[in-house]
Protein backbone atom coordinates (compact mmCIF):
# COMPACT_ATOMS: atom_id res chain seq x y z
CA UNK A 1 0.00 0.00 0.00
CA UNK A 2 2.57 2.46 1.07
CA UNK A 3 4.58 1.99 -2.25
CA UNK A 4 1.96 2.21 -4.24
CA UNK A 5 1.27 5.57 -2.44
CA UNK A 6 4.68 6.29 -3.80
CA UNK A 7 3.99 5.77 -6.94
CA UNK A 8 0.65 7.87 -6.95
CA UNK A 9 2.81 10.80 -5.25
CA UNK A 10 5.56 10.84 -8.16
CA UNK A 11 2.73 11.23 -10.67
CA UNK A 12 1.23 13.88 -8.63
CA UNK A 13 4.74 15.71 -8.26
CA UNK A 14 5.15 15.31 -12.17
CA UNK A 15 1.56 16.36 -13.06
CA UNK A 16 2.66 19.69 -10.98
CA UNK A 17 5.73 19.85 -12.84
CA UNK A 18 7.70 19.81 -9.93
CA UNK A 19 11.80 20.12 -10.01
CA UNK A 20 13.94 17.50 -9.65
CA UNK A 21 15.28 19.54 -6.39
CA UNK A 22 11.93 18.90 -4.83
CA UNK A 23 12.42 16.85 -1.54
CA UNK A 24 11.13 13.59 -1.43
CA UNK A 25 10.52 10.83 1.60
CA UNK A 26 7.48 9.86 3.67
CA UNK A 27 5.96 11.65 6.09
CA UNK A 28 3.09 11.96 8.54
CA UNK A 29 0.75 15.39 8.97
CA UNK A 30 -2.05 13.32 11.00
CA UNK A 31 -4.76 14.80 8.80
CA UNK A 32 -6.25 11.05 7.05
CA UNK A 33 -7.37 9.87 10.28
CA UNK A 34 -4.82 6.92 10.47
CA UNK A 35 -1.07 7.05 12.20
CA UNK A 36 1.48 5.83 9.64
CA UNK A 37 4.45 4.49 10.58
CA UNK A 38 2.89 3.55 14.13
CA UNK A 39 4.29 7.01 15.56
CA UNK A 40 3.03 7.41 18.76
CA UNK A 41 3.97 8.50 22.51
CA UNK A 42 2.31 5.96 24.42
CA UNK A 43 0.17 3.09 23.66
CA UNK A 44 -2.87 5.00 23.70
CA UNK A 45 -2.58 7.98 20.98
CA UNK A 46 -5.00 9.34 19.41
CA UNK A 47 -5.25 11.58 16.39
CA UNK A 48 -6.19 15.26 17.65
CA UNK A 49 -7.87 17.38 15.25
CA UNK A 50 -7.18 20.63 15.47
CA UNK A 51 -4.37 22.60 17.14
CA UNK A 52 -1.36 20.70 14.86
CA UNK A 53 0.82 22.59 12.69
CA UNK A 54 -1.40 22.82 11.26
CA UNK A 55 -4.81 20.57 11.27
CA UNK A 56 -4.52 17.26 13.36
CA UNK A 57 -1.56 16.38 15.33
CA UNK A 58 -0.42 12.89 17.13
CA UNK A 59 -1.30 12.91 21.08
CA UNK A 60 -1.02 11.56 23.89
CA UNK A 61 -3.24 11.60 27.26
CA UNK A 62 -1.39 12.43 30.20
CA UNK A 63 2.22 9.79 30.33
CA UNK A 64 4.57 9.13 33.57
CA UNK A 65 7.81 8.54 32.50
CA UNK A 66 11.34 9.87 32.82
CA UNK A 67 11.15 12.02 29.88
CA UNK A 68 8.95 11.45 26.60
CA UNK A 69 10.52 9.17 23.90
CA UNK A 70 8.55 9.45 20.42
CA UNK A 71 8.71 5.88 18.88
CA UNK A 72 8.13 4.71 15.52
CA UNK A 73 7.17 1.38 14.82
CA UNK A 74 9.79 -1.44 14.47
CA UNK A 75 10.48 -2.37 10.53
CA UNK A 76 7.39 -0.17 9.24
CA UNK A 77 7.62 -0.07 5.40
CA UNK A 78 9.04 3.15 4.27
CA UNK A 79 9.91 4.50 7.76
CA UNK A 80 12.80 1.59 8.59
CA UNK A 81 15.11 -0.76 6.63
CA UNK A 82 18.44 -0.29 4.62
CA UNK A 83 18.81 3.68 4.06
CA UNK A 84 21.50 3.26 1.95
CA UNK A 85 19.59 1.86 -0.74
CA UNK A 86 16.63 4.43 -0.12
CA UNK A 87 19.11 7.41 -0.28
CA UNK A 88 18.05 8.61 3.35
CA UNK A 89 19.38 12.39 4.07
CA UNK A 90 17.60 13.71 6.54
CA UNK A 91 14.70 13.76 9.29
CA UNK A 92 12.14 16.33 10.47
CA UNK A 93 9.76 16.56 13.03
CA UNK A 94 7.36 19.42 15.00
CA UNK A 95 7.03 18.53 18.51
CA UNK A 96 4.69 20.40 21.04
CA UNK A 97 5.09 20.02 25.34
CA UNK A 98 1.24 20.37 26.03
CA UNK A 99 1.64 20.22 29.71
CA UNK A 100 4.17 18.45 32.45
CA UNK A 101 4.89 19.06 35.85
CA UNK A 102 8.81 18.78 34.76
CA UNK A 103 9.52 22.84 34.79
CA UNK A 104 13.44 22.12 33.15
CA UNK A 105 12.00 20.18 30.65
CA UNK A 106 14.13 23.03 28.23
CA UNK A 107 17.19 22.42 29.50
CA UNK A 108 16.95 18.77 28.58
CA UNK A 109 18.34 17.38 25.17
CA UNK A 110 16.18 16.48 22.05
CA UNK A 111 18.02 13.82 19.29
CA UNK A 112 17.29 11.65 16.86
CA UNK A 113 18.30 7.66 17.78
CA UNK A 114 18.59 5.07 14.94
CA UNK A 115 18.35 1.70 16.35
CA UNK A 116 19.33 -1.33 14.96
CA UNK A 117 17.45 -4.68 16.41
CA UNK A 118 20.40 -6.73 15.24
CA UNK A 119 17.45 -9.39 14.03
CA UNK A 120 15.50 -9.39 17.44
CA UNK A 121 13.12 -6.75 18.03
CA UNK A 122 11.48 -7.94 20.68
CA UNK A 123 15.10 -8.06 22.96
CA UNK A 124 16.39 -4.93 23.22
CA UNK A 125 19.10 -5.99 25.10
CA UNK A 126 21.28 -6.92 22.03
CA UNK A 127 20.58 -3.22 20.05
CA UNK A 128 23.04 -0.62 18.70
CA UNK A 129 22.23 2.23 18.40
CA UNK A 130 23.25 5.87 16.22
CA UNK A 131 22.16 9.14 17.85
CA UNK A 132 22.91 12.32 16.59
CA UNK A 133 24.35 14.94 19.51
CA UNK A 134 21.93 15.56 22.25
CA UNK A 135 23.48 18.91 23.28
CA UNK A 136 22.44 19.85 19.23
CA UNK A 137 18.46 20.94 20.56
CA UNK A 138 16.45 21.32 23.87
CA UNK A 139 13.06 19.97 24.23
CA UNK A 140 10.43 22.17 24.09
CA UNK A 141 9.19 23.87 27.77
CA UNK A 142 5.26 23.72 28.16
CA UNK A 143 3.36 26.20 26.47
CA UNK A 144 5.63 27.78 24.17
CA UNK A 145 4.05 25.77 20.83
CA UNK A 146 5.28 23.73 18.17
CA UNK A 147 9.21 23.56 17.44
CA UNK A 148 10.56 22.27 14.55
CA UNK A 149 13.63 20.09 14.62
CA UNK A 150 15.95 18.45 11.53
CA UNK A 151 18.66 16.46 11.61
CA UNK A 152 20.98 15.55 8.35
CA UNK A 153 21.08 11.44 8.48
CA UNK A 154 24.27 10.57 6.21
CA UNK A 155 23.21 7.54 5.28
CA UNK A 156 25.80 7.28 2.48
CA UNK A 157 28.81 7.84 4.82
CA UNK A 158 31.47 4.91 4.82
CA UNK A 159 33.51 4.82 7.80
CA UNK A 160 35.84 1.96 9.66
CA UNK A 161 34.36 -0.19 12.14
CA UNK A 162 33.37 1.80 15.76
CA UNK A 163 33.58 5.18 13.41
CA UNK A 164 30.46 7.51 12.85
CA UNK A 165 29.75 10.73 10.93
CA UNK A 166 30.64 14.24 12.74
CA UNK A 167 28.22 15.01 15.50
CA UNK A 168 27.11 11.01 15.92
CA UNK A 169 27.13 8.96 18.68
CA UNK A 170 26.28 5.48 19.54
CA UNK A 171 26.20 2.85 22.05
CA UNK A 172 24.11 -0.16 23.27
CA UNK A 173 22.24 -1.34 26.02
CA UNK A 174 25.76 -2.03 27.70
CA UNK A 175 27.56 0.93 27.04
CA UNK A 176 24.89 3.43 26.22
CA UNK A 177 27.54 6.56 25.03
CA UNK A 178 30.20 3.95 23.59
CA UNK A 179 29.65 2.68 19.90
CA UNK A 180 30.86 -0.66 19.88
CA UNK A 181 33.74 -1.04 17.76
CA UNK A 182 33.25 -4.17 15.60
CA UNK A 183 30.01 -2.36 14.35
CA UNK A 184 30.19 0.08 11.34
CA UNK A 185 27.74 3.33 10.25
CA UNK A 186 26.72 1.20 6.99
CA UNK A 187 25.97 -1.96 9.16
CA UNK A 188 23.64 0.19 11.16
CA UNK A 189 22.48 2.46 7.91
CA UNK A 190 21.39 -0.74 5.72
CA UNK A 191 19.37 -2.28 8.87
CA UNK A 192 17.11 0.85 10.56
CA UNK A 193 14.85 -0.79 12.64
CA UNK A 194 13.01 2.10 14.29
CA UNK A 195 13.79 6.23 14.96
CA UNK A 196 12.88 7.50 18.33
CA UNK A 197 13.32 11.23 19.39
CA UNK A 198 14.63 10.89 22.91
CA UNK A 199 14.89 13.82 25.66
CA UNK A 200 17.33 11.91 27.73
CA UNK A 201 21.18 11.47 27.69
CA UNK A 202 21.35 7.90 26.82
CA UNK A 203 23.62 7.11 30.29
CA UNK A 204 20.87 9.38 32.24
CA UNK A 205 17.72 8.32 34.99
CA UNK A 206 15.12 10.83 35.79
CA UNK A 207 12.44 10.80 38.50
CA UNK A 208 9.10 9.76 36.52
CA UNK A 209 6.82 13.31 35.38
CA UNK A 210 3.52 13.45 33.79
CA UNK A 211 3.57 14.87 30.31
CA UNK A 212 0.99 15.14 27.78
CA UNK A 213 2.37 15.78 24.13
CA UNK A 214 1.89 16.19 20.66
CA UNK A 215 3.69 15.56 17.02
CA UNK A 216 3.31 16.95 14.00
CA UNK A 217 4.80 16.48 10.43
CA UNK A 218 7.18 13.86 10.53
CA UNK A 219 9.30 13.64 7.71
CA UNK A 220 11.92 11.20 6.91
CA UNK A 221 13.82 12.14 3.64
CA UNK A 222 15.42 10.09 1.12
CA UNK A 223 15.62 9.56 -2.93
CA UNK A 224 13.51 7.17 -3.90
CA UNK A 225 9.93 8.41 -2.31
CA UNK A 226 7.92 12.08 -2.13
CA UNK A 227 7.16 14.47 0.11
CA UNK A 228 5.12 17.69 -1.11
CA UNK A 229 6.83 21.09 -2.65
CA UNK A 230 7.01 24.17 -0.54
CA UNK A 231 3.64 24.92 -2.74
CA UNK A 232 1.52 22.17 -0.95
CA UNK A 233 0.51 21.61 2.22
CA UNK A 234 1.10 17.51 3.84
CA UNK A 235 -2.38 17.31 3.50
CA UNK A 236 -3.28 18.67 0.29
CA UNK A 237 -0.61 16.00 -1.04
CA UNK A 238 -2.48 13.24 1.00
CA UNK A 239 -5.93 14.42 -0.33
CA UNK A 240 -4.62 13.59 -3.39
CA UNK A 241 -5.04 9.78 -3.03
CA UNK A 242 -8.31 10.17 -1.94
CA1 LIG B 1 -1.00 18.18 10.91
CA1 LIG C 1 17.25 -6.82 19.55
Amino acid sequence: MRQLMMVFVMSALVLLGTTASAQTGIFEDFEDGVIDGEWRWSGSDFIEQTGGNPGGFGRCSEIWVPTPVYFGGWDVPGWTGDYQAMGVTGFSIDIMTIATANYNLAYYPLFIAIMNHMGTPDDITDDVFVYYNPDAYNAPAAGTGWASYRWDVPSDFVGAPGELPPGWMGGNWTTQTVFPADMTWQEMMTNVGRLEIRMLYMDYAAAYEPYEMGADNVVLYYENGVVPTKNMSFGSVKSLFR
